[in-house]
């Protein structure tokens, strides 16, 4: 860090709350915020064009469409039909399955892209909101009896913002867990021994999003706007991006959905995702609150990462209007607690759906007999209407 003579003094300014990543946590937060008229800054490591075009999530469930209706925002921010249908299958045989219901509560088919380029627009753009981009040497003061504080540098210049609260939003490898001094939290993480090629094609969608278990791995075809697709190969977690050609990734996508009729098409990205499962509890320490991928990761198959991050702020901005506004803190004290339970039930979710679709498929990771109780599982999901419900009701984040 190089600080000229000048410009050597800090920068100094304060706000009630302080929010560290802008992505789908930091800028939802920092909306809702906004709209109960609560000031924040958002610090965001890279800048706004980076972040308007990194592809992620594809679906806002219901839980997270009612949230946003709730804040009065969901036509703002949410685009994309509604999410209705999942294309089930094994070996290439299954069931068109509908994850709609019929009061009217449906999750929305808005990639995380559409979401966060609408949350930009609109607290920016529209509102003015504060987000500094392209800040580094992040640093939090979070100290008993002591006034918080996050320090950062952007253009070489120090800036300090005093706050009385401090949202980490920003990931898995952010700052924000980091800074909480060692033996504070628990850490309880399952990994699911197998990785994901994520590939980005540009082909014409199909008209349901496709889940396959299948005798060489799983696949996924899922919509990512009209003429782009993102494809999921279960491969090896030894595998890099650069073991999986494009002649391959097609290769075994026909294979795997027993479809030779699917043409090639250009790979426009792809990288390789291990699937693991964690939990960081407590999600708060002193005035520091984590949100999202910086408190827990889901493996993506139940496409539940987002949706969870949408919830912890939902129930943190709540917290946070009741304590600056209203000067009630009790709500804060109860963030974890209060988001904890819901979080489990996202990690049961997308440990039952990850270990019954690779399980279902290739028998070569935990053998015959788990690949025919995951089978089992599909059948009772494809022919029970009571089974079914259940799954469609947590799909659509009824539950
Ligand atoms: P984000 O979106 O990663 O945002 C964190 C932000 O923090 C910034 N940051 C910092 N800023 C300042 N200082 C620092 N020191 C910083 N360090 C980091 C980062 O630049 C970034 O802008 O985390 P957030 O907000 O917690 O949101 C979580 C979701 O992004 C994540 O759970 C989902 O993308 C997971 N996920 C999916 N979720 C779903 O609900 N449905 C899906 O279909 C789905 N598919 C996926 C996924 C994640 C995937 N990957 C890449 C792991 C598919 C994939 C392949």
């Amino acid at each position: 860090m190089e600080i000229t003579q000048e410009t050597a003094m800090p920068i100094t300014q304060e706000t009630p709350v302080v929010i560290i990543g802008a992505g789908a946590a930091g800028l939802t937060l920092a909306i809702f915020l906004h709209t109960a008229n609560v000031p924040c800054v958002v610090l965001e490591r890279r800048d706004r064009a980076y972040i308007e075009v990194r592809q992620r999530a594809g679906v806002v469930d219901a839980r997270g469409v009612r949230m946003f209706e709730r804040w009065g925002l969901a036509d703002r921010l949410l685009a994309g039909p509604v999410a209705q249908t999942i294309d089930y299958r094994i070996n290439g045989v299954g069931r068109v399955f509908e994850i709609a219901g019929d009061d009217g509560s449906e999750g929305r088919f808005c990639t995380q892209q559409m979401l966060v380029n609408n949350l930009l627009r609109e607290l920016i753009d529209v509102r003015g909101g504060n987000v500094q981009f392209d800040v580094t040497d992040v640093t939090i003061t979070n100290e008993e009896g002591q006034r918080p504080n996050v320090r950062y540098v952007q253009d070489k210049q120090e800036h300090v913002v005093d706050c009385s609260h401090i949202a980490g939003c920003d990931a898995d490898r952010g700052v924000s867990r980091a800074s909480i001094p060692a033996g504070v939290l628990t850490t309880i993480s399952h990994e699911f021994g197998y990785a994901w090629l994520a590939a980005l094609v540009e082909a014409p969608v199909v008209e349901h999003p496709i889940m396959a278990a299948s005798d060489h791995g799983f696949v996924a075809q899922l919509p990512r706007g009209p003429q782009r697709s993102r494809y999921y190969l279960q491969c090896e977690l030894s595998d890099g991006p650069e073991d999986w050609s494009d002649e391959r990734i097609w290769d075994q996508i026909r294979l795997r959905l027993q479809d030779d009729t699917i043409e090639n098409a250009a790979a426009l990205d792809r990288e390789v995702v291990p699937l693991r499962s964690v939990v960081h509890a407590p999600m708060q320490f002193q005035n520091l609150y984590l949100a999202g991928d910086a408190a827990h990761l889901v493996p993506p198959t139940g496409a539940k990462g987002m949706n969870m991050a949408l919830y912890d702020v939902d129930v943190l901005a709540q917290a946070l209007v009741s304590a600056v506004r209203d000067q009630d803190g009790s709500a804060l004290a109860d963030y974890s607690a209060t988001v904890l339970p819901r979080v489990w039930k996202y990690q049961e979710f997308s440990a039952w759906m990850t270990d019954t679709m690779h399980d279902g498929g290739n028998a070569t990771q935990h053998g015959v007999f788990r690949q025919m109780i995951a089978r089992a599982r599909l059948d009772d999901l494809f022919s029970s209407p009571l089974a079914a419900r259940l799954h469609s009701d947590f799909q659509r984040g009824m539950a």
